[in-house]
């Protein structure tokens, strides 16, 4: 088995800090997605969406997508339990896993990779207007969850799970859209400590 990623690149880190928190040990096989590490031929042959991470088994299989590869190791090792222990709690994990994965992880990325020039190399036809309204919409979305993290300790509840990998990668690149936790984010702020005090953060 072996893990194909980037270390500096944000979605990878997702998979990163998900191994980290079950304990589990995935050989990584690192490469450069700005300097087209992800285009080598027989790399394509394996991952035609040319996107990492992306998961080889050892027979070969291919599994791509952050969370479909979170999915395969919460079945492999149940505990801890990171995407939910019934019907209900799953269904919350994957609804704010989704909510800060598009509203927030997806804006940043997008007013990065639209804004940013060295993003050229990922995104020729960069739109600045599209940058500009990702940034607006990350913004947003940082208040929306500013509001929601008055009631709970993490994203999903109670408990520690993807969704605060997801928020937590997302908060971590927030730089990348020039956007920070300021002085009106206190419950975020108070969340971000407590998810980057675990281990698992600096994977
Ligand atoms: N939906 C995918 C997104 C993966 C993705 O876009 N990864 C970026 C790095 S963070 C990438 O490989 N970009 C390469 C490119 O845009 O060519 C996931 O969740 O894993």
């Amino acid at each position: 088995m072996k893990l194909y990623q980037d270390p500096q690149a944000v979605n990878p880190r997702r998979v990163r800090i998900f191994l980290a928190e079950k304990g589990i040990d995935v050989p990584f096989e690192n490469l450069e997605v700005l300097k087209g590490g992800h285009r080598d031929p027989a790399l394509v042959a394996k991952n035609p969406m040319m996107r990492v991470p992306f998961l080889e088994l050892d027979d070969g299989t291919v599994i791509a997508e952050s969370m479909a590869i979170c999915r395969y190791f919460e079945a492999l090792q149940p505990e801890p339990v990171l995407m939910g222990r019934n019907p209900v709690e799953q269904a919350g994990i994957e609804m704010w896993n989704r909510r800060v994965e598009h509203q927030l992880l997806g804006s940043v990325i997008n007013c990065f990779r639209h804004g940013h020039p060295v993003m050229v190399a990922l995104e020729p036809n960069q739109i600045k207007e599209w940058s500009v309204l990702n940034n607006t919409r990350a913004s947003e979305m940082l208040g929306f969850l500013e509001t929601e993290m008055a009631s709970r300790p993490f994203i999903a509840g109670a408990e520690y799970s993807v969704a605060d990998i997801t928020a937590l990668a997302a908060v971590d690149f927030l730089r990348a859209a020039r956007l920070e936790l300021t002085d009106d984010h206190p419950n975020l702020r108070r969340w971000h400590a407590d998810v980057s005090a675990r281990p698992s953060a600096a994977a």
